[in-house]
Parts: structure tokens; sequence; C-alpha cells
């Protein structure tokens, strides 16, 4: 039984009591608007689908008005006592988060209780999900009111499927650092126990990526990012509406008879509309500006337009908000005594909720929407009204900060902040032709038809599949006798063969000392056997020095890779260097870095290489030692050029080597995809993924990771001393095969 538990900060309904009689209603916004939408339509997936968010009432409330509540979905409600609810969400959410990640830093109020109860209610979420979740339940967390919410769930039940959705902006790093580094580490790492986070757009995205590389000093690869042994996955998901439902819904009796209505109320003038949630976000304001400037501009249109602004109450009891309201009541009651007569106003204004059949009336109504928001992160509204003209006629103003101006390019586009603008675009579109009215609106709805908000969904959930799908080919498959026995008639058959052997850690046990860890004269016994076999080409695929490596093995029938790659020796020659020139220089600087590390943390050293370097803190003090490779891994981040050095987080080691050297791309030039009948890789640490990841859709190749942490390889074994049996039982085949 396949279970989805959607998770948002308020469930979907309002509830209402007028004297006994309790009612309800959709709540406004587009989170709720989208995601009802999805799971009034998804029947195949999910046996059984629950939202849980706060209920917005008292519990003796919604215990009256719950059976009355038809959906084809459950509820569980929780109800987060009054003070800590304000703090978390009219304070860090909506006092912090909200402002910041719409590019308005000064509204943001710092305020540590803020932060406490917003975890405390995170925790509260986790509680109230982890009594009824099971490790096989999928999760998807939505919005900003429950970053931290992923991985406190992934804390306790690791396996479970986690999606994360952003309805609004992610904001650039310059932004994000203004928040204190603490709940920046806790909202990012928060996120990131999720298996996929979504957001609108590649730039959220991006910026997202950007934030956790800089904050959380992670390796990222593409869209991934490599957290805690997982893979987590981003990605772009602009999110639809339901087409059909708006479509459809402007032919309903009860739609037609409000149009109606308001065809007759307009008389012959012309009718702009827009509607939105109050939010200083939104661009109001600047919209009442832009039509001001429109009718200075244009007195002609005097008595010919009117402008219907219908504002949704929202969050008033956060005083910018409610500062908000009362400039834009004076402002509209000033415009109108300023332009308006008694015969005509022109903007007609209405602060309350409409009706889905008065919105459904107004979008099919009007001549033009213009929708102006300073930063959003979609815009649904300007989807619904494209949505709903089956006329195809009516002209979208759309300001080009809104996460929707990417899918539809043939609004009238604005900068929200250019009020000349705004008004020539007013008069462009009261002015289009029916015909091109008709050739841009069919062009936005071919597009948001086909990709609605089922297909967003669906997008989103094939992504956390192949998320999922990947993590499991990833865990721990042990080199069992089966896959051995499967390997040695491989090689058996195999008449040519490469061997990609990884030194420290797989053919050599760590030593607190690199220079320790010389070969035992098993490894030195079974390299010469491998090598000498004619059909062998063997590779000692090392991150050491080439002078170790020359001084250990140099003497054997192989050949050596050394640096991750920077220099190659082929057997019986000398030894070749892939590197680029301006690596050494910068590489000095680093050496410099390092050098203080030294300095203030004893027992750690620098390992010099030619074209690498590395500080040591494996014989360090454990605590110190963690906190200096933490700052200096940051310094590395913040001051390297990543054209030109790549910085690898390793076993107690942190190192620098050339950008574009790896051991990936080392060991392609030596893989014959034709000729090469038996591929075996064994390597241990992150810079062996490389490898894996070249030998990945290669059928002769056989991938072996030494240690259980996730990986590419194909298979696991515990132990170099494994390693060790395993080359045996290869070179014991060998040498019986020989004496046939
Ligand atoms: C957030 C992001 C992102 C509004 N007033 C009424 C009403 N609505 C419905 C609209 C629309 C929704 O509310 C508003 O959605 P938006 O997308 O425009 O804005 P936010 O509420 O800020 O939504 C936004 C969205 O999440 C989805 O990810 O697009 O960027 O800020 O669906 O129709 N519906 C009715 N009466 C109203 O008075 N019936």
């Amino acid at each position: 039984m396949s279970r989805l538990f959607v998770v948002a900060n308020r469930l979907p309904v309002s509830i209402e009591k007028q004297g006994e009689k309790i009612t309800y209603r959709q709540a406004s916004g587009g989170l709720v608007t989208a995601v009802s939408a999805f799971l009034n339509k998804e029947n195949n997936r999910f046996t059984q689908k629950t939202w849980v968010g706060t209920a917005g009432c008292s519990e003796k409330l919604w215990q009256a008005a719950a059976d009355s509540i038809d959906t084809d979905y459950d509820f569980k409600p929780l109800f987060i006592p009054a003070k800590q609810y304000d703090q978390y969400y009219n304070g860090f959410s909506n006092s912090v988060l909200w402002p910041l990640f719409h590019y308005f830093p000064s509204f943001a109020d710092y305020q540590p209780s803020f932060f406490e109860s917003y975890l405390k209610v995170n925790v509260e979420f986790a509680g109230t999900l982890l009594r009824t979740l099971n490790a096989d339940d999928t999760v998807w967390i939505h919005d900003y009111h429950l970053l931290p919410l992923a991985a406190m769930l992934r804390k306790k039940l690791p396996g479970l499927t986690i999606g994360f959705f952003l309805h609004i902006p992610f904001p650039s790093y310059e932004l994000f650092r203004v928040i204190p580094r603490e709940w920046q580490q806790e909202l990012l790492s928060g996120m990131l126990g999720a298996d996929v986070v979504g957001f609108h757009t590649e730039d959220y995205q991006s910026h997202f990526i950007n934030c956790v590389k800089k904050v959380l000093k992670v390796r990222t690869e593409n869209q991934e990012i490599y957290w805690q042994g997982r893979s987590v996955r981003t990605g772009a998901f602009p999110i639809g509406v339901d087409f059909e439902r708006f479509n459809s819904g402007s032919t309903n009796l009860e739609v037609l008879s409000k149009r109606a209505e308001y065809l007759r109320s307009k008389q012959d003038k012309q009718l702009l509309f827009s509607v939105d949630r109050l939010d200083y976000t939104k661009g109001v304001f600047n919209r009442l500006k832009g039509y001001r400037e429109f009718l200075v501009q244009n007195p002609g249109y005097r008595g010919k337009v009117v402008f219907a602004l219908v504002i949704v109450p929202s969050r008033d009891s956060i005083g910018k908000y409610a500062e908000r309201k009362s400039m834009i009541d004076e402002y509209i009651g000033n415009f109108n005594s300023r332009f308006g007569n008694i015969g005509w106003q022109p903007v007609i204004y209405q602060y309350g909720h409409l009706s889905f059949e008065e919105l459904l009336g107004l979008y099919t109504a009007c001549d033009l929407a213009l929708i102006t928001p300073l930063r959003d992160g979609m815009n649904l509204v300007a989807k619904e009204f494209v949505a709903s003209r089956r006329d195809k006629q009516g002209v979208l103003v759309l300001s080009e900060m809104a996460g929707a101006a990417h899918e539809l390019t043939e609004a009238l586009l604005i900068n929200p902040n250019d009020r000349k603008e705004i008004a020539r675009m007013i008069r462009a579109g009261l002015e289009m032709s029916p015909a091109e009215q008709e050739e841009r609106m069919t062009a936005m709805q071919n597009r948001i038809s086909s990709y609605n908000v089922v297909t967003w969904a669906k997008a989103f959930f094939a992504e956390l599949d192949k998320v999922r799908h990947a993590q499991q080919k990833s865990e721990p498959q042990l080199l069992d006798n089966f896959a051995k026995a499967k390997m040695l008639e491989k090689y058996n058959k195999a008449e040519k063969r490469l061997l990609l052997l990884d030194y420290d850690g797989t053919l050599a046990p760590f030593a607190a000392n690199p220079g320790d860890a010389a070969p035992l004269p098993i490894v030195i016994q079974l390299l010469k056997k491998l090598g000498s076999d004619p059909k062998n080409s063997v590779y000692i695929v090392s991150g050491r020095d080439s002078v170790s490596l020359q001084n250990w093995l140099g003497h054997l029938p192989v050949g050596l890779i050394a640096e991750h790659g920077t220099k190659i020796r082929h057997q019986g020659n000398e030894w070749q260097v892939r590197s680029a020139p301006e690596t050494s220089m910068a590489l000095a600087e680093v050496e410099r870095l390092m050098e203080q590390f030294v300095n203030q943390c004893p027992g750690s050293f620098i390992e010099k290489k030619d074209f690498s370097v590395a500080w040591h803190y494996r014989k360090a003090d454990i605590a110190l030692s963690g906190v200096k490779a933490k700052q200096l891994l940051n310094a590395l981040m913040t001051s390297v050029n990543a054209a030109v050095l790549s910085v690898l987080d390793g076993h107690k080691v942190i190192e620098v080597k050339g950008a574009n050297i790896n051991k990936g791309l080392a060991v392609k030039e030596l893989i014959q995809p034709q000729s090469q009948d038996f591929i075996l890789c064994i390597g241990d640490d992150q810079t062996d993924e490389d490898m894996f990841k070249v030998l990945q859709d290669n059928k002769a190749a056989f991938t072996v990771k030494v240690g259980n942490e996730p990986t590419l390889a194909a298979h696991n074994v515990l132990t170099p001393y494994l390693v060790h049996e395993l080359l045996q039982r290869l070179s014991i085949t060998a040498e019986a095969m020989q004496t046939f």
C-alpha cells in the first residue's frame, strides 16, 4: 500500500462560524489551489492521501466541522499554541523568510525567539508525522514554513521517501548570507533531508545550490548535492494550473451570469482587472502608479476605462501588511477623487474574498489583466486568467519579476518599477487587435494546457522515483560468492583485461603516516603475478605522489597513475605529466594558507606533491583538528578559483589539486570499449567514484568499492584484506589456466 502525506503549514480549508452555523471554504493562496487540484485528480499512484497542516481554528471548531468537509483526501490537523504559532508564522516565516526571499531585506526582523518557535513548530510537525509514518510512505513537504522538517524526519526514518517544494523564490547568496550563520545551516541542511528539492525556476534552483556550496561546503555535481552519504537532487518544476477547471469553468451558468453582470456594469468602458492577496511583494502600489501614469499620459481614456482591483485579506496582523493596506486605501481614495467624477470611478476596489464564480466572471469579463508583482515565485493568477479565456481574447500585462514570465512570454512584459512602461503597455494592450490577442493567447494556452498542475506534480514524482532508484542501487551490495564466481568466469574467458586498482585503503590499509603504508609482500607478489600475465594491463591509480609510487611499485610489471591522474607512467615508460601551467602558482598560495593551519593545529602536516597539496590531520587532537578542518575548508572554498583548482575533503585530509584532473578522466584514456573484455576497478574513497562513474555503463566492467558507504560501484567488499583475497583468486585462476 502506497501512502502520500502532503505537509504544508495550513490545511487547505478555512472554517468559519457565524452564530451557530459552521461553514468552510477552500483557503486562498497559490499553494492550496495547486496542491489540492493535484490531490483531487490523482487516483492511481497512492492508495491513501493525507494532508497534514495546522487547522487555523480551535480543536473544538475543527471537530464540529470535520465530517462535513468533502474532499478526496484525509486531514491530519495540528493545533499549535497561539503564541508559538504567532512567532513561527507571523514571526520567522513571514517577518524573516518571506521578506528576505522576496528581496525585501530591510523588512526582515531577526528575533531569536522567532527562530526558536520556528524550530519548535517544525518539531511538532515531525512528531505528528512520525506517529503515523511507515518507512515506505512518501512525504511531500511544501514551502518556507517547513524548511527544517525533512531533516528531522530523515533522522528518525532514514529510508523515508521525502520531496520538498518551495513555492516562493530562493534568493541569491548575497541575500541569504544576511541571516545569522547558524540559522542558514539549519535551514539548508533541513531542506537537504529531502530526496528531491524542487523550485519553480532554474534561477531559484541555482541560487540554492550556490548557497549550499558556500554555507555547507559540500560537493555538488550538476544538479545533485552529496550530503551525509546521500545524493539529493534539485530540480526546476514550474507549477501549473488546473487548466480544464478554469477553461471549462468559464461556461458554467453561474460564471456566465457573473460575467454578464460585470459586463453590464462596465457598460462601454474597457475593464482592467487584478486580484492578489494583500502583500507588499505583489506590487499593488506600483500598479496603481502605473495606471495613474496611463491616465495622465492618455487623458482621452478618462471615463473610458475602469480598473477592478481586488485584494484578498492576508497576514493583516503583521505590521508591514496592515501598513500597506492603509497606504493603498488612502492612495485609491485620493486617486478616485483626483481623476474621477460623479459618473466615473477610475478604480473599483474590493478588499475581500471572491467566490470561484466571481473570480472566473472577472477573468472572462475583463479586457486586460494587470499583474505587477515586485517578486513572485510563480504567480498563478496570470496562468488562471490565460486558462479561463476560451474566447482567446484579453491581454495579459505581466511583471518580468514573476516566475510565470518565463513561460508566458507572449504576455506584455513589464518592469514593475517602471511606471512609464506599465502605462505604455496598458495602452498597447487596450489597443491590441483581436487577431493579435488571439495569437498571443493561443500560444500561451498551448503551453499551460500541456504543462498543467498534474504534469507539474508528475514531473516532481518522476524525479523522486529516479533518485530513490539510484539510491537503492547505491546501497551496499556485498560481493558474494555468486558474484565472485561470475567475475572469475568472465576473467577466465577474457582475452584482453584491464585492472584499475587504487592504492591506499584498497591494496594497503590506512597508516597514520602516509610514508608508513608501504606495500605488504603479499601485494607485491600479487601485482607481479597479475601484471606478468600477457592478457592483463594492470594500473595502480592513486592520489599519491609519483616518487612514492615509483619507489614502492616501480619495479613491477604495472602502470602507475599518480596524484589522481596528474602523472601517468605506462609500464616500462617514463612518467608523463597531465596538468595545466597555472596550477603550480595557485597551489603555492594554497600551501601558504595550509602552513598557517599547521601552526595552529599541532600534529597536522602538509604533504606536497607535484600538482597537489594536502593537509593531513589524522594525528592531531580530534576536537581541535575538527574545528580547524572546517575553517580551512571554508577558507579554501571562498579563495580558490574553481576553474584552476578543486578541493577534496577526504578521510582526515583536505587536498587541493588541479581542476579537471580526476581518476575518472585519467582511466578514460585507458579504456578501449571494443577490445577489452574484462575490466576490474577497485577503490575505497570519493575520488574513486569518478572511475566508477566512467565505467557505469561498460558491460565488461566489474566495479568494487572497499567499505560500505553509498557508491556508484556495483559491489562492495569491506576491507583491503578481502581485496587481496579476490586478487589472489584471479591470479590463481590465471596460473591454473597457464598450466593447462
Ligand atoms: C504562492 C507564491 C506561487 C486569490 N484570491 C482569490 C483566490 N485566489 C487564488 C488565485 C490563485 C491563488 O489564490 C493565488 O496564487 P498566486 O500564485 O498568485 O500567489 P500566492 O498566494 O502568493 O502563492 C506564488 C504560488 O504559491 C504557487 O506555487 O505561484 O508565487 O507566492 O490560485 O486564484 N481564489 C478565489 N477567490 C479569491 O478572492 N476563489
